[in-house]
């Protein structure tokens, strides 16, 4: 199964966007986000082909699922599975564990495609080490701060770290949750500020509350609402060069009954394709629900 919306496998030349599934888990405690591709596809189809507020339908958006990568499922995403795909399309990964964001943002930086990191995400994931795993999800934004370096890295939503990692984000820039919902979400982005080249952009979906996101591996309290989200993702597409993006961490196995974690990690993924579309064909961008 398609996520909704993609082009048929004659037509994909067409295609401007690629979605491209990563159905692993290998670095995660709890097992399951290895079925998060299929799940999302599935809750795709579940919503409306037409996006209301923006008035398109999906098929105008042009994009194609590429299918998942093949993988073992003890063998780590490396970064040939991300080199058989175009780079002249941009991309959204649906993972799997957020551990995959590494193999991805190492590839693209190493061909130029990345400058720096935004991951919206209720954890810092910045531990130097977990459970022996350097390349544990808990640990990924480490491993990409050593990479692109830390003064490259924007974190969003963060409301959960050990105190060493909370010791050592003041060599990156992080806006907590508390900050989003104090001093309110378009104070928080003038105060980011539009970065120089390319961008890539990681969207674990445990930022969001666990009241409308229990499907996750580690659920963290006082969380985002979708709206806020949405609110970000609009601005950073909008405004920052973003080639690349990831929908991670949806562990269908933990969702709710009626699969709202998917749903809402669906409807996530529209707006990331439409903002890609607007960015690129509609010369000003609006904000507005
Ligand atoms: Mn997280």
């Amino acid at each position: 199964m398609k996520f909704s919306g993609s082009l048929s496998k004659g037509d994909k030349e067409k295609a401007t966007y690629e979605i491209i599934g990563v159905p692993f888990d290998g670095n995660a405690f709890k097992k399951g986000a290895r079925e998060g591709p299929k799940a999302i596809r599935e809750a795709s189809r579940r919503l409306e082909t037409f996006l209301w507020h923006k008035k398109l339908e999906l098929s105008d958006l042009l994009y194609y699922d590429c299918g998942d990568i093949k993988l073992e499922h003890k063998t780590l995403l490396k970064e040939e599975n991300i080199a058989e795909f175009d780079t002249a399309r941009k991309k959204v990964f649906i993972g799997g564990d957020h551990s995959i964001s590494y193999p991805i943002v190492k590839y693209l930086f190493e061909q130029g495609e990345v400058a720096r990191v935004i991951v919206i995400d209720a954890h810092a994931d910045f531990r130097d080490s977990y459970k022996n795993n350097k390349f544990s999800n808990a640990c990924v934004m480490r491993r990409i701060a050593e990479l692109v370096g830390f003064e490259n890295i924007i974190e969003i939503g963060v409301r959960s770290s050990s105190a060493d990692e909370s010791a050592l984000l003041n060599q990156i820039r992080v806006y907590g949750a508390e900050m989003l919902r104090e001093e309110g979400v378009q104070e928080v982005l003038d105060e980011i500020g539009k970065g120089e080249g390319k961008t890539y952009l990681s969207v674990d979906i445990d930022v969001l509350d666990p009241s409308i996101a229990r499907g996750v591996e580690n659920p963290e309290p006082c969380g985002l609402s979708l709206e806020c989200l949405l609110s970000l993702i609009r601005w950073i597409i909008g405004k920052e060069n973003v080639f690349g993006s990831d929908v991670v961490e949806l562990n269908p196995r933990l969702d709710s009954a009626n699969g709202i974690t998917s749903i809402n990690a669906s409807r996530l993924i529209f707006e990331i394709l439409a903002c890609y579309w607007e960015r690129d064909n509609r010369s000003s961008h609006t904000f507005s629900f």
